[in-house]
C-alpha cells in the first residue's frame, strides 16, 4: 500500500467503523488478502463461481479500459475515462448487491454496469453515440445509463448524484420495500455541498442506502491532501451520525465484505454506512488528461494492482491458472473486438433526433434550428 505521511494506509483485518456517536478511534482498513493476494483475513462467503466472476469482470473491465484508450489515441472515439487500478472497488462493491438495488454512480463505475449484465457492446455503442445508442449520442462518453438495471446515468456535475441517492433509498423506506441504494462518490466530490447534503439527509432519515467513497487520491490533477484535513474521510460519517469505516479498495475480497454487511444492515432497518474504499487512480483521469504534468509515475507502483493480486489467490486454491489466463484473455478480445465492429457498422443518429426526447412537442426555435442543420449547404 501507498505509505504516506499524511494519508498512511495501515494494515488490518478488521474494518473497525467509527460509531454513530462519533468516537474518533483510528481506523483500521478492512483487509482481507495481503498486497500479494495471500488470505490474511475473513473472506466472504462466496461460492467457487462468484470467486471467478469477480476476478472475470474486474479483468473484462481492464481489457476494455485499455481497448477503449486505444480507440480514443486512434482517433475513433473522442474521449474515454478509464478506471485502471479501481476494478477490486467498483465490482466488488456492486457485486455485494442484489439484483433490485439501485445503484448511482460517480463518475468511475463502469465495472458496477458490468456486474449487473449489461451488454457490453451496448458501452461502446455509447462512446460512439451512434444509431447503437439507446441515447443516440444525447450524453457525454461514459455517462452509460441502465433503467432495467437500476443504474442512473452518472451526472456530469460532480457530488450531484448523492442526494439522488438518498432521496431514492427514502423513497424505498417509504414504500417499506427491502431495496437499498449503492451511492458513490470521490475523494473530489466530498468538498461538494451535496457531499454535505446527502450525508446528512441519510443520518436524519436513517436512509437505506450505502455510501462508498473511492478514495483514488487524486480530483483530476488536485491530491487529496489539499481536498482535505482530515486523514481519514470515512471520519467525516461521525459527523452525521453513521457508521463509517475504511477498506482496502484493492482488494476485491474486503470491499465486496465491507459492502455486504453495509447493504445488510441498510436492509434490514439499520440505516446507512459509509465506506471509504482506499484505491488509486493509476491511469489519467481521462484521455484529455497527462497526469505525469502533476504527479510522480512511481507513485502508482507502491499500490498493489488488484487483478494480479486477486489472480493470487485463486492461483493458491487451485481455481485459476495460465491456460484459464490465456482463454479469459481471448475470450475478452473476441468479446471487444466484436462489439466494436458491431457498433462501427452503425450510421450516425438521424439528425432530427437532436430535437427529440425532451420535449413532448419541441419548441419552435428547436424546430428552425433542426432545418437550418438540414438545408443543403451551398
Ligand atoms: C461541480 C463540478 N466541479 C468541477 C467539475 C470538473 N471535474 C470533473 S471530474 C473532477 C474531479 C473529481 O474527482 P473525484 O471526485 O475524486 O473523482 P475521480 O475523478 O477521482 O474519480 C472535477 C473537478 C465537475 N464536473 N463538476
Ligand atoms: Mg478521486
Amino acid at each position: 500500500m501507498i505509505p504516506s505521511a499524511s494519508h498512511p494506509v495501515p494494515s488490518g483485518t478488521a474494518g473497525s467503523p467509527s460509531g454513530p456517536d462519533g468516537s474518533p478511534d483510528s481506523q483500521v482498513p478492512l483487509r482481507v488478502l495481503s498486497p500479494d493476494g495471500g488470505l490474511e483475513g475473513e473472506a466472504p462467503d462466496l461460492s467457487p463461481t462468484e470467486r471467478e466472476a469477480l476476478y472475470r469482470q474486474m479483468s473484462r473491465l481492464r481489457a476494455f479500459d485499455n481497448r477503449m484508450i486505444n480507440l480514443q489515441r486512434q482517433g475513433r472515439i473522442g474521449f474515454y475515462g478509464p478506471a485502471t487500478g479501481q476494478e477490486a472497488t467498483t465490482v466488488g462493491s456492486a457485486f455485494a448487491l442484489e439484483a433490485g438495488d439501485w445503484i448511482f454512480p460517480a463518475l468511475r463505475e463502469a465495472g458496477a454496469l458490468l456486474v449487473r449484465g449489461y451488454p457490453l457492446r451496448k458501452m461502446v455503442a455509447q462512446l460512439y453515440g451512434n444509431r447503437a445508442d439507446d441515447a443516440l449520442g444525447h450524453q457525454m462518453p461514459c455517462h452509460y445509463t441502465a433503467r432495467e438495471l437500476r443504474f442512473v446515468s452518472m451526472s456530469s456535475c460532480i457530488a450531484n448524484q448523492l442526494p439522488q441517492a438518498v432521496g431514492a433509498a427514502w423513497a424505498a423506506r417509504i414504500r417499506g420495500d427491502r431495496t437499498v441504494v449503492l451511492g458513490y462518490i470521490g475523494d473530489g466530490g466530498t468538498s461538494e455541498g451535496d457531499f454535505h447534503a446527502a450525508m446528512n439527509f441519510a443520518g436524519v432519515f436513517r436512509t437505506p442506502c450505502v455510501i462508498l467513497c473511492q478514495n483514488n487520491r487524486w480530483a483530476i490533477s488536485v491530491p487529496v491532501e489539499k481536498q482535505t484535513a482530515v486523514r481519514e474521510i470515512a471520519r467525516k460519517a461521525a459527523a452525521y451520525g453513521i457508521p463509517g469505516l475504511q477498506v482496502d479498495g484493492n482488494d476485491v475480497l474486503a470491499v465486496v465484505a465491507a459492502t455486504r454487511a453495509a447493504a445488510d444492515r441498510a436492509r434490514c432497518g439499520g440505516g446507512p454506512t459509509f465506506i471509504e474504499a482506499l484505491t488509486y487512480r493509476a491511469g489519467p483521469h481521462t484521455t484529455s488528461d497527462d497526469p505525469t504534468r502533476y504527479r510522480a509515475s512511481e507513485e502508482a507502483g507502491r499500490w498493489p494492482d488488484p487483478i494480479p493480486r486477486y489472480r493470487a489467490f485463486l492461483e493458491a486454491s487451485g481455481a485459476w491458472d495460465e491456460e484459464r489466463e490465456r482463454g479469459l484473455q481471448a475470450e475478452l478480445e473476441g468479446e471487444i473486438d466484436a462489439a466494436i465492429e458491431e457498433v462501427e457498422a452503425e450510421p450516425a443518429p438521424d439528425p432530427a433526433s437532436l430535437i427529440e426526447g425532451v420535449f413532448a412537442t419541441p419548441p419552435a426555435l428547436l424546430r428552425d434550428q433542426l432545418e437550418e442543420v438540414l438545408r443543403p449547404r451551398r
